[in-house]
């Protein structure tokens, strides 16, 4: 009836877990408590939870991410502390809880927080960026982001019924195969990937049917603000890369269900074919990440030095470029493996060539802000701190891409300085300034400045700090994933790097009290503008927060940042008329698909089986009852568009 659930899957075995569950647990009801305190419930349901909005939808994934990035930072920080007291005594993690922390960090840094950052960030700011009024696909949106919060759900409720997984977050058989890994741990892993990996697909689709097809009048391909560019080519990537990570989780899957040796190295199984799998999908995500990044760099490097992004064409060819060679190196992840030395050397050459088209861009950011009226505010201090640390970064990339170097430092700490080096400032950095620069489009009033500093430098110098001793201690032979340390010569870098970990710590908590500062004092930092930046592209005509339709009147943009050239010109932007306009309708049924996924998921970890198959038997009911619905959107008439602009004052369009 319950397959493999029982009592036994509780925490009571370790204090240790037992406090982890209880905190998530807490955090639940906490939650619960308060929007039942403040009578939140309706208002949630009708404006968050059945949205079809995408700028809500956006809001949403954001949040999520923040949770999930102070979930991951914990892990971070229990490792760290965990490594530091073992050079002296024994520490206070087993090594299988330990295994099972850095899996749980890497897993949610990379899917549940990045990602749905990412996604976040895009979902508000694409369609505002092309003069759109939705994204293509409303209510698919809405499937993507439940289906990815699914997937988180599933993380977070490891940690209170049952294990996660001790493989890494990149589950390599045969860890992660059923002999090594009996339990739950791994199924958590496969199958909150495999759901949330299907959203991302569906977000992609989403994301380049809106660039192709819903651009303002007159905005050709090459009249797209650079961020649009960059989406564009991520998602690319996501469409022809994903599916990759769904085949080698579902193969993996059946290894572990169905015993079909895929993965195993007898009965005509091959490990191999799972790192080859995984790593086509897993080195091409690393751009899937840091190219949006990239193009919110580019639009704050250009807004706040008040000067056109330098060398528009040449981003462009070189997001381009840098999208086909991400897809061509996925082998550098696995130099050591028994490839031969002419498969080696073509990979490493060609890990090189990427470093070409990035540099360029980080010089292209350089000449925009040369001669440029730079305002130093704490959103283009990320850019600051980003160009100084991934130049370091991207150095020691090109010692690993040398294959006799990478001989000595893989799955040493010299790769996790490396790896995090590279993400950190490159992606996290990137879609904080996004965070900071778009915050008042979305609600209306800035970020408190003063904590806006204060947040860069803790993440700045925590970073320092945490993360090169961690290029010495692999120097020094220090291996990755290691839960007990022996050796004592290493414990004043280990001291420094959770010396770090404390200031990232005091950065994340500085990220809340800045939330909690801005709301108290959100009338002194309101902005009636809609343009609070002296922006360049066409968010920033509009008021903020945006009307639900985004655009009263359809914008016309025949030339790279329209906007500020009318500006400049001392004209207004030329506007289509007031005209009746059509927007969908919300729904609950993507956020049931969601729930009920969730279920499917927990269901299939635990092999109940019935409960699976009831729960795809309701998804696909659920999807047949929105077939029928014919009524799916509402009209707002051209008066009502009129009425609702005038409300706004002091904004133009
Ligand atoms: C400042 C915050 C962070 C700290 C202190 C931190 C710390 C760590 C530590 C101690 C490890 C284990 C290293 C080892 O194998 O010995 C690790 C692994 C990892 N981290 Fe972070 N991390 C941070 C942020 C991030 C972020 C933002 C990401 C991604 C967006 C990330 C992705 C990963 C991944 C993928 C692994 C590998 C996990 C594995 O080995 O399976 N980390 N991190
Ligand atoms: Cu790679």
């Amino acid at each position: 009836m319950f397959g493999r659930l029982s009592m036994d899957a509780l925490p009571l075995y370790s204090p240790v877990a037992l406090s982890g569950a209880a905190v998530t647990v807490l955090g639940a009801l906490v939650a619960v408590a308060v929007l039942t305190y403040f009578k939140a419930w309706g208002w949630l349901w009708r404006n968050y939870l059945t949205t079809v909005d995408h700028k809500k939808i956006g809001i949403m994934y954001i949040v999520l991410a923040l949770i999930m990035l102070l979930r991951g930072f914990f892990d971070a920080i229990m490792m760290r502390s965990q490594q530091v007291m073992s050079v002296a005594g024994e520490g206070y993690l087993e090594g299988d809880h330990f295994q099972q922390i850095f899996s749980a960090h890497g897993t949610i840094m990379i899917f549940f927080m990045a990602m749905p950052f990412m996604s976040g960030l895009i979902n508000y700011l694409l369609p505002l960026q092309v003069g759109a009024r939705d994204v293509a696909y409303p209510y698919m949106n809405a499937l993507s982001f439940w289906l990815t919060a699914a997937g988180a759900g599933l993380v977070l409720i490891s940690l209170v019924v049952g294990k996660f997984s001790t493989a890494g977050w990149t589950g390599y058989p045969p860890y992660s195969g059923i002999l090594r890994s009996p339990g739950v741990g791994v199924d958590y892993w496969i199958w909150s990937i495999f759901i949330s990996g299907w959203g991302t697909t569906m977000s992609a689709i989403n994301f380049i049917v809106t660039i192709i097809r819903r651009r303002a009048p007159g905005m050709k391909l090459m009249h797209m603000p650079i961020f649009t560019w960059t989406v564009l080519c991520a998602s690319i990537i996501i469409l022809l890369c994903f599916p990759a990570l769904t085949v080698a989780t579902a193969l993996l899957g059946l290894d572990r269900i169905f015993e079909m040796h895929n993965f195993t190295n007898e009965a005509g199984g091959n490990i191999m074919n799972f790192a080859n799998i995984f790593w086509m999908w897993g080195h091409p995500e690393v751009y899937i990440l840091v190219l949006p990044a990239f193009g919110i760099f580019s639009e704050v490097s250009a807004t706040f030095s008040s000067k056109k992004l330098y060398g528009y064409k040449h981003m462009v060819s070189a997001t381009a470029v840098i999208t086909i060679f991400s897809m061509l190196v996925w082998l550098h992840h696995f130099f050591t493996m028994g490839s031969s030395a002419y498969v080696n050397a073509v990979f490493g050459i060609a890990t090189m060539i990427i470093g070409i088209p990035t540099g360029l861009k980080i010089f292209n950011w350089m000449f925009t802000m040369y001669r440029g009226k730079v305002r130093f505010h704490s959103t283009i201090y990320w850019l600051l701190g980003f160009i100084v640390l991934f130049v370091i970064g991207g150095a020691t990339g090109v010692m690993h891409a040398i294959v006799p170097v990478d001989y000595n430092l893989h799955n040493t700490t010299f790769l996790v300085a490396h790896f995090h080096n590279m993400i950190i400032p490159g992606v996290l950095f990137g879609y904080l300034a996004g965070y900071n620069y778009w915050f008042p489009k979305a609600f209306g009033f800035q970020l408190d400045e003063k904590w806006g500093k204060r947040i860069f430098w803790g993440w700045f110098l925590g970073f320092i700090c945490a993360f090169m001793p961690l290029y010495a201690l692999g120097l020094m032979g220090l291996p990755r994933r290691t839960a007990e340390i022996y050796d004592p010569s290493f414990m004043p870098l280990l001291v420094v790097a959770f010396i770090g970990a404390c200031l990232v710590l005091f950065a994340i908590i500085g990220m809340l009290i800045q939330l909690y500062v801005s709301i108290k004092n959100r009338d002194k930092l309101r902005d009636t503008t809609g343009d609070p930046w002296d922006g360049r592209t066409l968010e920033w005509t509009i008021p903020s927060p945006p009307p639900e339709f985004n655009f009263a009147r359809v914008p016309y943009i025949d030339e790279i940042d329209g906007y500020a050239e009318a500006k400049r010109k001392g004209e207004s932007l030329k506007l289509g008329p007031y005209e009746d306009i059509e927007m969908p309708k919300s729904t609950p049924i993507a956020f049931i698909i969601g729930v009920i996924s969730f279920v499917a998921g927990f269901a299939a970890v635990w092999q109940i089986w019935w409960l699976f198959f009831v729960s795809l038997v309701a998804i696909l009911a659920a999807t047949i009852v929105r077939s029928y619905n014919d009524h799916d959107e509402y009209e707002i008439t051209a008066e009502e568009v009129k009425e609702i602009m005038e409300s706004h004052q002091g904004v133009s369009s």
